[in-house]
């Protein structure tokens, strides 16, 4: 937190690497956040909440690419203490890989009394259970560019090499203005900061109506980066950051083209179908007592518009450029029925 009251996030990480041409065994490298990992599938362990945002981006990459059966997935409690992530939902409380009941115990094995934010998503090393990297942005780049031996065949390209300066130059301003633009609202703690925090947002959120109007994803005509790093962002808009985080000029589903842009990825199977409304709200209203010190978690908003027809196809666009689209969830890993309008269903 500036003195301004101003929210600043902590963006210092575990910023190790997994490459396609590193050394086999390693790591390799000198100091952590400069070492070197291999692909190797079956090895890592990617350890992710439901219920955050930057997690829920690795999340929907993995299953857009498939590489479900060769990166496991944790998945942590969406509630938590000070001390971090917790595997409460397991079994006993504890990761059925990695034996330990904080995601703490990682990154400690890791560092020992690592002394920076507990977060997810973290990609975990599961022969020795130490945090390998939990670089949120790097992870998914990673995912798309240095695993592709081990997509699934028809893995969509989500960060081309003719679109990638444009991608990276959209990302980065949906990161400092949206992704965290929502954060830096419901964390100010002055007015000056609050409403220079809420003019960034909107002003962001603003161009992104204009800039979804003509074109039915963020850059080029397939779902890239770009659009996996907003989703996550909107589709907890109006549960969470509308009331909870006082974004409150309008709602996404009062804004017409967000409103249908969200729809639109919410239907698209790897979206909608990763996103559990239950666990972000029981997060956020929970664990944030300075801005919710009841801890009451809200009933609302109905979320049955999610399904409605989104009239997008109509921009024309190519959701999965020359792939197609993933398959069934695995059934380990099914939101529980109940947490969105399409879990419970053959679509969930
Ligand atoms: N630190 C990353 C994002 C990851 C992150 O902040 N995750 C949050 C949850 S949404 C977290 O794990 N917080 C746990 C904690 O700080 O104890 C970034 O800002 O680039």
């Amino acid at each position: 937190m500036a003195d301004t009251g101003e929210f600043v996030r902590d963006a210092r990480y575990i910023t190790d690497r997994i490459t396609a041409d590193a050394p086999p065994g390693g790591p390799t490298g000198e100091r952590i956040g400069e070492m070197v990992w291999p692909v190797q599938p079956g090895r890592y362990r990617l350890a992710a909440a439901r219920a955050c945002p930057w997690a829920h981006r690795t999340v929907i990459v993995r299953r857009l690419l498939g590489l479900e059966g060769v990166i496991s997935l944790a998945l942590a409690a969406p509630t938590h203490d000070e001390r971090s992530w917790t595997f409460d939902l397991d079994p006993g409380g504890v990761d059925p890989v990695l034996g330990i009941h904080r995601l703490q115990q990682a990154y400690f094995a890791r560092v020992p009394d690592y002394p920076l934010g507990i977060t997810v998503p973290a990609v975990v090393d599961v022969p020795t259970g130490a945090v390998v990297t939990n670089d949120f942005a790097r992870i998914t780049l990673d995912f798309s560019s240095q695993w592709r031996a081990h997509q699934r065949p028809g893995a969509p390209d989500l960060y081309p090499e003719a679109h990638r300066d444009e991608i990276d130059e959209v990302s980065r301003r949906v990161y400092t203005e949206v992704n965290n633009g929502v954060y830096r609202c419901g964390f100010a703690t002055s007015q000056d900061a609050y409403d220079a925090a809420y003019e960034r947002l909107w002003t962001a959120l603003d161009w992104l109506e204009e800039r979804l109007a003509t074109r039915r994803y963020l850059v080029g005509d397939t779902i890239t980066e770009a659009d996996v790093r907003l989703y996550p962002t909107l589709v907890r808009f109006d549960a969470v950051y509308h009331g909870h985080f006082k974004c409150n000029r309008q709602k996404i589903a009062e804004l017409p083209v967000l409103w249908a842009y969200l729809r639109d990825l919410f239907q698209t199977p790897g979206f909608g179908d990763t996103t559990d409304f239950v666990q972000i709200k029981q997060h956020y209203y929970i664990v944030h007592t300075g801005i919710n010190p009841t801890q009451v978690v809200p009933r609302g908003p109905d979320l049955a518009g999610f399904l409605t027809p989104h009239g997008r196809e109509s921009l024309g666009g190519r959701p999965w450029g020359d792939g197609t689209p993933p398959g069934p969830v695995p059934s380990g890993e099914r939101v529980p029925a109940g947490h969105n309008p399409l879990s419970g269903t053959d679509a969930g």
